[in-house]
């Protein structure tokens, strides 16, 4: 088999997203999600001008070696960019692949070792008031677990929180909108929203919390610390991981699992944290990871050290991403948890899904491959729109983490 085509489409059903599709002269294609928000067209380009011809005529059976081709083959390698084309590309051949022997993907990874998913959903309200609303909507909706973001008295627009009645979107059209952050009036807000959480709520419903990088280690240590007696099913990326070795002072600290890498493209991201056993979750996205062929590498690499997934799954994550992440948690043994934050209906009039929801999980039907199917003429309907995520600065107006 050869590859004999690859073409990249960028569209924004709502949202932008970068689909990479290969054809082979089988007559089978397969799709990949190389979407990195408000980054989409770097990613495009660099697919265009320097992987895709260097595909062409290659065997898409032979994954490994096309991924050490764009990996180790490639002087310049790691960073965002460049995992996430690579990504793409891997994803897009295990499609084929799969395709080719008529089977769905998870088939390819080892088999099931579970029929479905459990995942969480995303909870947010400006405030306590209506983030407690929002639990009993997830809770009635059948979500065992749910990761709770509020608005905070005191500071206006917010990671998490959504503005006006549309669902949360953190990119927004044009050039960074600018929010503001205060990391003492965070720290003391959070524990007392998640005791009335768990006061109202009880014990059974998995909590998750995303600080989204914004704290120091010691700040973290704190947070984590006050937030033991609420019993987190994981404090998300406490602190901005730059620095592995900040995981060491937070885990000193606490017993609350830790959870990171959405942000991460490599196994070298996980090094300490993984052999010092410094985290619980790793969520390094196989859509920015390297795709399939790496993260089967990483999550085994975690299992050994008592580390299990819990893959992000932002609404900016494209449904091939999604799907190909639910193939995966399916397969594997140390499957933890998958985020699942729906896209909006206007997306599934380009993608059109093989998974569902009931009952707090995710279920995929056995359509040979990843089996989503992208309809191209519905993406020219929708043509890319720049966009970008935020920027953050402090009350005084020092530049921050967003
Ligand atoms: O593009 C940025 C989003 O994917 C990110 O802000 C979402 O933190 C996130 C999460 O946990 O879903
Ligand atoms: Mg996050």
């Amino acid at each position: 088999m050869k590859i004999t085509d690859a073409k990249v489409i960028v569209c924004c059903p709502g949202r932008n997203f970068v689909t990479l599709k290969i054809t082979t002269d089988a007559g089978i294609s397969g799709l990949g999600d190389a979407t990195l928000n408000g980054r989409e067209k770097a990613v495009a380009t660099y697919l265009e001008a320097y992987c895709i011809p260097a595909l062409i005529g290659k065997d898409p059976r032979n994954i490994e070696d096309i991924w050490h081709y764009f990996y180790k083959g490639v002087y310049w390698k790691r960073g965002a960019v460049t995992m996430s084309a690579l990504s793409a590309i891997d994803m897009a051949l295990w499609d084929i692949k799969a395709k080719a022997l008529n089977t769905p993907l998870y088939n390819l990874l080892g088999g099931k070792s579970r029929e479905r998913v459990l995942v969480y959903a995303h909870v947010t309200g400006k405030d306590l008031e209506q983030t407690l609303e929002d639990v009993s909507k997830k809770v009635e909706a059948g979500y065992l677990a749910v990761r709770v973001q509020s608005g905070i008295p005191g500071l206006g627009q917010i990671y998490g929180v959504p503005k006006g009645d549309k669902p949360y979107e953190p990119a927004q059209k044009g050039l960074p909108q600018e929010e503001t952050w205060d990391t003492a009036k965070y720290l003391n807000f959070v524990p007392k929203m998640f005791a009335k959480i768990r006061a109202v709520f009880g014990d059974d419903l998995h909590l998750l919390h995303d600080v989204h990088h914004r704290c120091t280690p010691i700040e973290a240590a704190r947070l984590a610390k006050e937030l033991e007696p609420f019993h987190l099913f994981w404090l998300e990326d406490p602190v901005t991981a730059e620095l592995q070795e900040g995981l060491r002072l937070v885990r000193q600290h606490s017993t609350t699992p830790i959870a990171i890498g959405e942000v991460f493209n490599s196994v070298y991201d996980y090094t300490t944290l993984i052999t010092e056993q410094l985290i619980d979750f790793i969520r390094m996205p196989l859509s920015h990871g390297g795709g399939i062929t790496h993260l089967q590498k990483v999550a085994a690499y975690a299992a050994f050290y008592h580390i299990q997934t819990g893959f992000h799954g932002a609404t900016d994550l494209s449904p091939v991403n999604l799907a190909a992440s639910l193939h995966f948690d399916l397969a594997i043994n140390n499957f933890g948890i998958q985020e699942y934050m729906p896209h909006q209906e206007i997306v599934h009039a380009v993608f059109t899904p093989n998974y569902h929801y009931e009952n707090g999980f995710l279920y995929v039907d056995d359509t040979p491959g990843i089996g989503v199917t992208f309809n191209e003429e519905k993406a020219k309907q929708y043509p890319y729109q720049t966009a970008c995520l935020p920027v953050n600065r402090k009350t005084d107006g020092t530049m921050f983490y967003w």
